[in-house]
Formats: structure tokens, sequence, C-alpha cells
């Protein structure tokens, strides 16, 4: 196989801190046959330092059948946890910092969610079934890979182009398959197809999935789950997990010479996305997205420089869980479609709905050049541009919401501009550093707003606060300055370490700037973290300023059989956007909170390491494991940090023989009573769960097959933020406080691929 692509555009393999690199499309090699992806050890062999770690792709391959989440595709990295939203589209969360304080790239594109939600963050635009790579700098991230972010860096990117080798013929190959997942009864189905000969290649990729709402285990039936007596979905349904969604990518690619010419076309059609820790569903999502790219090699090194566009429309309303809410046995008319209104009928009451739009329009530009001073000495430069235009509005419809549109941030505007400089120098076989040094410029506005009505008298105070929000200046201009300082020391053969320390900076977002309601019911709309409170923004927030330092241990046999790695970390957080209490917070029920600077500080420490066991008559048996650890604090008011995973393990035994790969996993998550005050979160029991995977690959077909949750064992979610999934959640607090979302019981998963 002939990548142009994978290694060579990454330039940062020698040396990373806290990498780990996924690589897990089951690509077909030259022979045809569907092995372990190449790139994982072209990379090996690539990774000499301790600090980059490589996921072993065959678990992870696996794993794609087992979720559409892409998101979850990272649950083994070390320091890496996940956020629960919808069912394809969970935040990672990285040393405790998640969503818009990571950088999320995908094809070199920095994506932003366009929804007071955060429905659609960057990795809910690609299928796993599509995942080339997946590369994750969980430490510190070099600014080549960051920018307007404070913590990690996430690079996923679909598979490079291939070509026929010099001489050879063309070819065309593909790869279909289909999987199965018992619990919610989800389907999904994925092709590709690649024609290409020795400078051409012309690739597609599809993926559709569609899952019904999930069921927690089945004890959870004794003690109502879903909180909603009388509700006619079964006690152990978990409402508004449902959805439907289909991603599409066009790839045409030239090579010429040593240069490579790319034009890449996405899209995405989900109809539907429901949300259990939402007061909203995701009820249309449409996203188109061009990528291209010109990679040229010269003497002194190489030149990448993209341009990209996207735009997004997305749709809000209630979905089936939310619309009717009902009386003992009653069952919804099967007539009454979302939107229209309607009025109680006997014991069923039904909402009216309430249609929310959020548009954006995103083009970026980045250029990097990748400068081979010496053979010591590598020096990147770069610079990126982003214009970001965003329209949240939404239209009228019943319960004071009405007669006009309520326009929740008009014509927003973020534009990033962005220029960086890193030097990577090897002064000695063993000793390897990294210095960086990255200024930009973030400029925010948005245009004047009002709410749904203008004459008095409107609920909610909504004229006088449109009015007072009208005559703030709101353009705000950001200097970011961000340094990062990396060094790896390779004391012996056995024994590694790397060291680094960085100042990062993020500006606000526009929900947290220009949001501007705090009527409970607008304000509710505005949450980006799922735990059920609404948020008012701050024009005059100022970015997030982080300083880290964090350092790789990393002890290993010579031939790295066995590994064992502790990265501990200290991150400090001045202006960190946390939110503050308002007039009227009371406990144990939800808050309007407004978005406030505070100080903030995170620190933790992550194990991870693996072993073989045995190679007997049954096969190679390994044994792997995981810790995580996080402690997040509010300087300011002494509080918990949101959404702080509570400490978490994980021991694997794996198992190889001829085609097999089969693994049983056992995952341990400790009570979660460490909770952020302000927001009322909820304390979450620790749990253990079981999982068994199990894979076999011949010439030209794998299959995957395994059941998660085996015990069925029930559990809630500890950062899956506050059931939400159900009834009049109109009304900030017309839904029962104090559940979180139930995790899914016992599934029993199969898939099937076949490269053709
Ligand atoms: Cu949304």
């Amino acid at each position: 196989m002939h990548t142009h692509n994978a290694p060579k555009t990454f330039p940062l393999s020698r040396l990373s801190l806290a990498v780990a690199l996924i690589s897990l499309t089951p690509v077909v090699a030259a022979e045809g046959t569907l092995l372990d992806p190449i790139s994982v050890e072209a990379q090996a062999d690539k990774a000499p330092l301790s600090g980059t770690s490589t996921l072993d792709a065959k678990t992870v391959q696996q794993r794609s059948t087992a979720t559409d989440d892409t998101a979850s595709l990272l649950r083994d990295v070390p320091g890496l946890s996940l956020n629960g939203a919808g069912g394809v589209s969970s935040l990672p969360a990285i040393h405790g910092l998640a969503d818009d304080r990571l950088r999320i790239k995908l094809d070199g594109m920095d994506l932003i969610a366009t929804c007071p939600n955060h429905m659609n963050p960057p990795l809910s635009y690609l299928d796993p079934s599509n995942v080339g790579t997946l590369q994750v700098f969980a430490g510190i991230a070099p600014v080549s890979v960051g920018g307007d972010s404070i913590g990690g860096t996430i690079i996923a990117e679909t598979p490079a182009p291939e070509f026929a080798a010099s001489g050879e013929q063309s070819f065309v190959r593909g790869e279909v398959g289909a999987s199965y997942r018992s619990n919610n009864d989800a389907r999904g189905a994925n092709l590709s197809a690649t024609f290409a000969n020795e400078i051409f290649n012309l690739s597609y990729s599809g993926a559709w999935s569609k899952a019904d709402n999930y069921t927690a285990a089945d004890d959870f039936k004794t003690t109502t789950a879903t909180g909603r007596p009388g509700h006619t979905l079964p006690l152990d349904e978990v409402g508004s997990t449902a959805y439907e969604t289909q991603n599409h990518t066009l790839g045409l690619a030239f090579k010429l010479g040593e240069d490579l010419l790319e034009a890449k076309l996405g899209y995405q059609d989900m109809p539907e996305q429901l949300y259990p820790n939402q007061r909203m569903d995701l009820l249309d999502n449409t996203q188109k997205r061009v990528n291209l790219r010109w990679l040229g090699a010269f003497d002194w090194g190489e030149l990448d420089t993209r341009v990209y566009h996207e735009t997004v429309e997305h749709h809000m309303n209630f979905g089936p869980d939310r619309r009717f809410w009902y009386g003992p046995n009653s069952q919804p008319p099967a007539a009454a479609a979302v939107g229209t209104a309607c009025s109680p009928i006997g014991f069923m009451t039904c909402a009216s709905g309430m249609p929310m739009v959020s548009e954006s329009d995103t083009t970026g530009a980045t250029m990097k050049a990748e400068v081979n001073i010496s053979t010591e000495d590598v020096v990147r430069v770069g610079t990126e541009f982003q214009r970001y235009r965003l329209d949240d509005y939404w239209t009228p419809s019943g319960g004071g919401m009405w007669p006009g549109t309520f326009l929740n941030v008009n014509d927003g505007k973020r534009d990033r501009a962005a220029v960086f400089a890193e030097w990577e120098s090897q002064i000695s076989p063993s000793l390897l550093t990294l210095i960086g040094l990255r200024y930009e410029r973030v400029t925010m506005d948005a245009d004047a707003v009002q709410g749904y009505k203008t004459t008095l008298p409107a609920p909610g105070n909504q004229i006088a606060e449109a009015a007072a929000f009208n005559a703030q200046d709101r353009k705000q201009t950001d200097n970011n300055v961000d340094v990062t300082l990396l060094a790896s020391y390779e004391f012996d053969a056995n024994f590694d370490v790397e060291f680094g320390m960085a100042r990062k900076v993020r500006s606000p977002n526009l929900y947290e700037r220009y949001t501007w309601s705090t009527w409970p019911m607008p304000a509710s709309m505005n949450n980006l973290v799922g735990d059920g409170n609404g948020y008012v923004g701050d024009i005059d927030l100022e970015p997030e300023k982080a300083h880290t330092i964090s350092a790789t241990f990393d002890w290993h046999a010579a031939d790295r059989q066995w590994e064992l790695k502790a990265t501990p970390y200290y991150t400090r957080v001045s202006d960190y956007i946390d939110a503050v209490r308002r007039p009227g917070w009371a406990p144990n029920q939800f808050n309007v909170l407004q978005f406030a600077n505070q100080s903030a500080r995170l620190y933790g420490i992550d194990i991870s390491g693996r072993m073989p066991l045995d190679n007997n008559d049954w096969g190679a048996w390994g044994l792997k494991g995981l810790l995580n650890y996080t402690d997040g604090k509010n300087r300011d008011s002494d509080d918990d940090l949101y959404n702080i995973m509570p400490l978490n393990a994980k021991l694997t035994l794996t198992h190889a023989r001829g085609g097999w790969n089969n693994a049983i996993e056992v995952v341990m998550v400790d009570d979660k009573d460490d909770v952020s005050e302000v927001r009322n979160e909820i304390d979450t029991s620790g749990y253990t769960l079981v999982n068994l995977r199990g894979s076999h690959s011949w010439k030209q077909v794998r299959i995957d097959f395994g059941v998660e949750n085996l015990f069925d064992k029930s559990y809630s979610l500890p950062t899956g933020g506050t059931y939400t999934g159900q009834g009049s959640t109109m009304q900030l607090n017309g839904i029962p406080w104090g559940i979180a979302v139930p995790g899914m019981g016992r599934s029993i998963y199969a898939g099937v691929n076949m490269a053709f």
C-alpha cells in the first residue's frame, strides 16, 4: 500500500507528549486482505520516544462495530473520558477539559458546533467506519496542532488516498459492511470504494445508521429510571436516545511527482438525534463541506496548504418522547405531527413544540511549512485563518413563544487569525526538545437582538433585556499568546521521560458571550453541558488562560513487549469560564446560571500498561490496564468543577490466535461525590461492567461480535449529565430534578466487513 499521507504529513512523530495514535480503518493491503492497518506499524517504528503511545488497532477496529459514535473509539486513550450527549455526539474530555476547550480537527478543519447545546461537535460528522487515523495529544499539544484551546488536541482523518505503485496497473477496491446491536436495535451499513492509478485517486465512502431508544439494565424498572410516573414508555427505556444519521465523503486526489493535490466533499444528513440530557431534540442537521489541499515536497522540507468551507443547518424541536406526556395507558395519536399545534385531550397533554434553527457558515485557510534546517533541527511555521458566521433564531409557536421570532444570536461573528513557529531539536542522541510560540487574534461581534415580543406585556423581561444587550458595545478582540516547551530524554533502553509546560488561551464561544435572556425558558435552551440548567452569556468574558505542566514516565522492554506509563499533570486556568449563581438560585432544582470568569485548577494522573502473559497452544495471551484520576476545583468558590470523571480503571485480557482477536474487559468506576454545587450536579454510584469482544479475520472478510455490559448491570453515567429526556421540558422545573442519565443495559453486537 502506498500512503502519501499518514506519517509524513504529521511531523511530530518524533516528539509529542502523551500522543496516542489509533488507526482503525480496515485498510485493504496490497494483497487485498483485510489486514491490520499499515500505518500503525509504520508509526510504531517512527515513534521511538516514550510519550508516544500507539493503541492496539485490532481492539479499536472491533470497537468500530460496537458504536456509531466516533468519539467513543477513544475510550482506551489514557487521560480521556466521554461526556454523554446524543447517541452519536458524545464529547471527549481530556484531563477534565472538554468541548471547545479541546482542539478537534477533522481532515485539517477546525469545525465548530452550531447549536446552543453543541449537538453537532466535529466528530459527529465522521462515521466510525470512515476513520483513517485518530490521533490524541492528551498531554501538551504543540502549537502547530493547537490554537484557541486550552486542553489537548484530537486529530481525526479520513483514510489517506492510495495510488498504484509505479509501473503497476490501476485498481478498484472497496469494502462493504453492516452491523447490528441488540439493545437499541441499532442498524448500520457502510460502503467505500476507490479507483486509483499511479497519479489519480477517486474515492467514495458512505455510512448510514439508525437506532431506537436504548434500555437501561433490567433492575432499573423497579426504580422508575426515567422518573415520570404514568409514562407509557417502559420504565427501563431511556427516553430521547434514538438517532438516525448518514455521512458521505467523496474524494479526488492527484499525485504529481512528490506533490499531492486533494479535494474532499462531505455531506451529512441527520434526520434525528434525540437528547436525553437536553430539553430539545435534534430533528434535522445538514452539513456540507468542501476541503481542498495541496501538499508540496521541496528540497528544504514540505508545505501543506488547505482551504475549506462548511455550511451547517441545524433544526431542533420536540422529538416523540417530549411531544406528549401521557396519563396511564394512553398512546400517542398516530396523526400528530411534530410542530403542529394541539390541545389537551383527556389524560394526555400535548406540547405545542418550539422550532429552533441554527445556521452557520465557516471558511478557513491554513498553511504550514516544515523546514529541515539540519539533520538535527526541524522548524515548523504556519498561519491559519477562520471566518465563522452564526444565526441562531427561534420562530414563533405557542405558550408565550410568539408572535415574532426570538433572536438568540443574531449574525454572530467569530474570526480567527493565527501565526505560529516551533523548533524541534535533537540536541543529543537521547535528548529531544521542542519549543513553540503562537499568536492568535480572535475577533467577535453580534448584531442587535429581540425576543418573541417587542411590545408590552411580554414574558420574561425580554424587552428590557434585549434593549440592554443592544445598548452594549458587542465587538470584542482578543490577542492570545500560546507557548509550549517540551523535552524528551531517554535514560536507557528501558526508561524514558518526557516533560512539558505550556501556556494556552481560548476565547469564549458565541453562546458564552452573546446569549442574553435570563427568562428561564430561553435560558434553558442555551446549555452546552447537559445539566438541565439555563445559561446566560456575558459579552465582557475574558479568554481562558491555562498554564500546564505535565510529564510522562515510561518504563518498557527494549522491544516494547511490555510497558508502563504514568502521566501526572497540573493545570491552572485563570479566567476559566464557569457558571455562577443568579438571584433565586436554590439547591435540588434546575436554575438559571450566569457564565463568569473564575479561577480553576485541575490535576491528576493517567497510568497505562500492558504485558504479555503467555504464548501457548491456545494462542497469545496478554494483559492491558488503564487508570485515570482527575480532580478539578473552582479556586474562587472552592466548588468542584462540573463533569469531572471519577477515578476509573480498565483491565483487559487479550487473546490472539490465527485470525482470532478476542478480549475480556473489566471497567471499574468509582462513586462520583465531588460535584459542582452551583450546577446542582448529581452524585452517581460506582460500578463495574464486563464486556466481551471477539473478532475473526479471513483474507477478504472480518467479523466482529461481542457483548457489552454482560451482566446487565444498572448504573448511571457519571458524566452523562441530567436526565431531561421526557415530559414538560419547557418549564425549567417542569420535569423531575436529580436523575442522572442511566447507562445502557446488556447489548449484543455483531458486524461483518467484506473487502472487494
Ligand atoms: Cu441543537
